[in-house]
């Protein structure tokens, strides 16, 4: 369906199974959105972006189903910005949909028939404003609950948990104030085998009662719509597992050195055994969630029941939190992000942090700004601080200490003055390695209370500061001269499974050699 844009500072909402609104000018800048907490969101030149390889990591960070496209393009929302300054933006306010910037119109397409667009044309945050408005009366919104601040295991120990590694961490943590203590990767006998492994002897329900006997609550990490080749779960359920129209599993990535798939979220016994796993971590004590790689329930894929893939997925979250039970936090990480609101407390909204500014091989020769990375993390969060308003917005952790930290001060400061802005508050840094002054440091951060005040697109006022993120969000261009062909090169390889697990095994290695050294 054909509709004429609509004039500056209006919107109207439109139904259509698929829409196209000519642009009132040339655009000079495309707001992509990505599918998932790790996606890219960003404004970018309206120029198309390099596809992204390797075919693989696809599920890991955008939407498979469009990741040959060659235009500009997005999920659930794009939007055009003119040399005046004004935004034309296309959002659906429906899950299953995708938006592509194409000869100089927008084009929202739905995967689910006919749902309902917001088209609004006006100033930046008034645009942005609408959508979320439109989205919150049709979703729904997280209850704006107090935020706990959380200590998280993974940037700093990764999987090298151990029950009594763990427990000393947790009583040298001692009065900083953190609501939540939380357990990360690690803890699990295998992707689907959510049991405690040799390194828990103890088992999880004396774990939570460490934590709890702390006066915290207890945060576990689960994956829990993920099946790995490897695990248990694999062997006794392929009937569970979601397939391509051909009969075969569809692939939801490659980590943990093994090849991943995904359960069909609308098979009764998975359901029924997703319940029960719910209800599992909670009779052991936690009751702060930290449910990820969640996109797994959304994949392309034939299910149990016919129905869209993310209508499917926002069910499963549905069922997942009443599982959850009264008065537990659901944050949900590498997830989908419009079908998850109203359905979770928090929302994993970038890639994750990570100890390196940027990695070379990942974001200027691949062109991936997906994979952990701080500068990748800072860069999609500032995008999308417009969901604020509707769920509580995880930018990831903070880091404070200088140990086995590669980070520059003014780059821990944006981190940080990221958390203020989201009001989420976490760090993994551990107490055996914080100065008495990284301490106070980390105390004085949990405790500040945030005034801040925007501006223009990327600069906030805190206080007496000035916070500017416009160096963070350019995008690293891709190679020129003498590094150029490899990017390529590599993109080609990579799409081959072996060199990805060459290349998983060498950033398996780095984060072993590092973990030895704690
Ligand atoms: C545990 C971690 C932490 C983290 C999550 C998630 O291969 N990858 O591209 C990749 C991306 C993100 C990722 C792991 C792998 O991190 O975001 O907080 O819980 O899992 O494994």
């Amino acid at each position: 369906m054909k509709t004429p844009a609509p004039k500056l500072n209006s919107s109207t909402i439109a139904t259509a199974s698929s829409i196209e609104i000519p642009l009132p000018a040339a655009p000079i800048r495309y707001y992509r959105h990505g599918w998932q907490s790790w996606s890219l969101a960003a404004w970018t030149d309206p120029s198309p972006l390099p596809i992204q390889k390797p075919a693989i990591f696809h599920p890991l960070q955008i939407d498979a189903v469009y990741a040959r496209e060659e235009s500009p393009h997005g999920s659930w929302l794009g939007a055009a910005e003119f040399d005046d300054g004004t935004i034309l933006l296309l959002g659906a306010l429906a899950t299953d949909a995708h938006i592509f910037l194409k000869e100089n119109q927008l084009e929202g397409r739905s995967e689910a028939g006919e749902i309902e667009w917001l088209v609004a044309y006006g100033r930046e945050n008034q645009v942005f404003g609408e959508y979320i408005n439109e989205l919150g009366r049709r979703l729904g919104k997280a209850e704006k609950n107090h935020v706990p601040r959380v200590w998280c295991s993974w940037y700093s120990l990764y999987t090298a948990i151990e029950e009594k590694l763990l427990c000393q961490t947790f009583d040298q943590i001692g009065d900083l104030p953190f609501d939540v203590l939380q357990v990360d990767d690690g803890w699990q006998r295998g992707i689907g085998d959510w049991e405690p492994n040799k390194k828990f002897p103890s088992g999880m329900e004396a774990l939570a009662e460490k934590i709890k006997s702390t006066g915290r609550r207890a945060g576990l990490w689960l994956a829990p719509l993920l099946v790995g080749k490897s695990s248990r779960l694999y062997r006794e359920h392929r009937d569970w597992l979601l397939r391509d129209e051909n009969g075969r599993l569809v692939s939801a990535g490659f980590n943990w050195g093994q090849e991943l798939y995904a359960l069909d979220v609308t098979h009764p016994d998975a359901i029924a055994w997703l319940v029960a796993l719910m209800k599992q971590v909670r009779r052991w004590g936690f009751d702060y969630y930290k449910l990820d790689f969640l996109y797994a329930g959304a994949l392309k894929g034939g299910r149990y029941k016919d129905m869209p893939r993310e209508a499917a997925y926002r069910e499963c979250l549905r069922t997942l939190r009443e599982a959850m039970g009264e008065g537990a936090f659901f944050l949900a990480c590498g997830s989908p992000i419009l079908p998850a609101l109203g359905m979770c407390d928090a929302l994993r909204i970038g890639p994750d942090v990570s100890h390196d500014w940027e990695v070379y091989r990942n974001e200027t020769l691949l062109q991936n700004f997906s994979t952990p990375g701080t500068k990748n993390a800072i860069r999609t969060v500032v995008h999308r601080l417009w969901l604020k308003p509707l769920v509580h917005i995880d930018p990831d952790i903070e880091y404070f200490v200088s140990k086995e930290n590669s980070l520059e001060e003014e780059h821990k400061q944006q981190l940080q003055d990221l958390a203020r802005l989201c009001d989420f508050k976490a760090t993994s840094d551990l107490p055996q390695w914080m100065t008495p002054q990284d301490r106070e440091n980390i105390r004085a951060f949990l405790n500040a209370e945030t005034d801040a005040k925007q501006l223009s697109r990327y600069v906030y006022q805190f206080d007496d500061r000035i916070v500017d993120f416009s160096s963070v969000v350019e995008l690293p261009k891709p190679p020129t001269g003498f590094s150029a062909p490899w990017g390529a090169f590599l993109g080609w390889l990579g799409d081959w499974k072996l060199v990805l697990r060459i290349m998983k095994k060498l950033d398996d290695n780095a984060l072993k050699k590092r973990i030895s050294r704690i």
